[in-house]
């Protein structure tokens, strides 16, 4: 699903890998506070761009909730990675306050770098235990009053793991989308 262009930008919800993102100059990963490799997103994206990335990040490393902080993106096929440590459910307050933030601090980081094109997955929703139908709701909200803003980018794909998940954040975005885009 495409959404109508914002100010000449496109959101896009499809489903499938982060790490394979060939077509993107920069993806988005659900990091931990150490921005070392562990399971779900931020294991695919270690795992893709090989020891390299680990290196990088580890003396960024700690990041706060809400942080995001960029890096080269190694041997995955994209420029950038941009990780962001999202709130753990139940834990870090105000939950999704965080989660937007990371979603804003992610959008800066793409414009400062000039980036036009970025996927984000659905932060938090996984090991982080956020869920779906509020993230989404944060996640898609966040990005779209975002868009007009910032200038360089041209298209921004969340990429959802299964099935379900892309519907809900279809049917979250129609919904959106039926509303008129907030101030940003
Ligand atoms: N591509 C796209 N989406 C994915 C992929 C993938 N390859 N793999 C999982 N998802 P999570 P979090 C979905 O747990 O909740 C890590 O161990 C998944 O179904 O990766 O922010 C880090 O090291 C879920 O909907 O991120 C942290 O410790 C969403 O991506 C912690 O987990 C996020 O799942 C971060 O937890």
């Amino acid at each position: 699903m495409t959404s109508p262009p914002s100010a000449g930008a496109v959101l896009e919800i499809r489903q499938g890998d982060i790490a394979n993102q060939p077509d993107l100059e920069a993806i988005v990963n659900a990091a931990n506070a150490a921005l070392a490799p562990g399971g779900g997103v931020a294991g695919a994206i270690h795992r893709a761009a090989g020891p390299g990335l680990y290196e990088e990040c580890r003396p960024l490393a700690p990041i706060r909730p809400g942080q995001a902080v960029i890096t080269a993106a190694h041997r995955l096929p994209n420029r950038f990675v941009i990780h962001c440590l999202g709130p753990v459910y139940g834990r870090d307050e105000p939950a999704a306050d965080l989660l937007a933030l990371c979603y804003r601090n992610a959008l800066e980081l793409a414009e400062r770098n000039g980036i036009r094109s970025i996927g984000f997955p659905a932060i938090s929703t996984g090991i982080f235990g956020f869920p779906m139908e509020k993230a989404a709701r944060v996640a898609l909200a966040t990005v779209r009053a975002r868009l007009p803003t910032h200038a360089p980018l041209r298209l921004v794909r969340f990429v959802l793991w299964s099935e379900t998940d892309r519907r809900l954040h279809e049917a979250v975005l129609a919904a959106l989308a039926a509303r008129p885009c907030p101030p940003s």
